[in-house]
């Protein structure tokens, strides 16, 4: 591990690299799900981290479920909410397949993961957005997508 954190991509067995972001937009350029030119490579970078700064106010790290609920139900309420409403109504009026029009980004990837996380916390909070639980969705059923979802190790926080 470069720096002794997770996550780290190992590429053709033997180069590291660390830190999501840097992971993130390596893949994206190799994958071409990074947008089609470099605005919009800032636009698609600019909601992916919007999204995983939401991931990073979750309460994963406290293990009394009273507190937990409270911190979530405050977190909820005054940071996800404030950014999955704006980012509903733009969704809504693009009325585009995905995040940034009719091709899957990194951004919809990042979208769906935290999506899923939040409902690790309150089961149904993706209701109030109806077309970003569409997109959800979406996402999630894409076969390759729904084979690592419904493989991958079960990690509850
Ligand atoms: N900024 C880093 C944060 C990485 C991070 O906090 N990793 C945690 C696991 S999710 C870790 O390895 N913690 C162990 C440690 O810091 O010693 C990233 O986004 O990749």
């Amino acid at each position: 591990m470069p720096f002794g954190q997770l996550p780290v991509l190992i590429i053709d067995g033997s180069q590291r690299v660390a830190q999501t972001g840097a992971i993130v937009r390596y893949l994206g350029r190799a994958l071409k799900l990074n947008g089609w030119d470099s605005l919009m490579e800032a636009y698609v970078d600019m909601f992916t981290e919007t999204i995983n700064g939401i991931f990073d106010k979750l309460p994963l790290h406290e293990s009394d479920s009273t507190i937990k609920e409270k911190q979530m139900e405050e977190v909820w309420t005054n940071s996800v909410c404030p950014i999955l409403d704006k980012i509903e109504a733009k969704y809504k009026l693009l009325g585009a397949k995905f995040l940034f029009g009719n091709n899957l980004t990194f951004a919809d990837l990042a979208f769906m993961q935290m999506a899923f996380s939040i409902e690790l916390f309150r089961p149904d909070s993706m209701e109030k957005y109806p077309a970003l639980k569409a997109l959800q969705k979406k996402v999630a059923e894409r076969p390759n997508i729904q084979a690592w979802l419904d493989e991958r190790p079960k990690t509850p926080f």
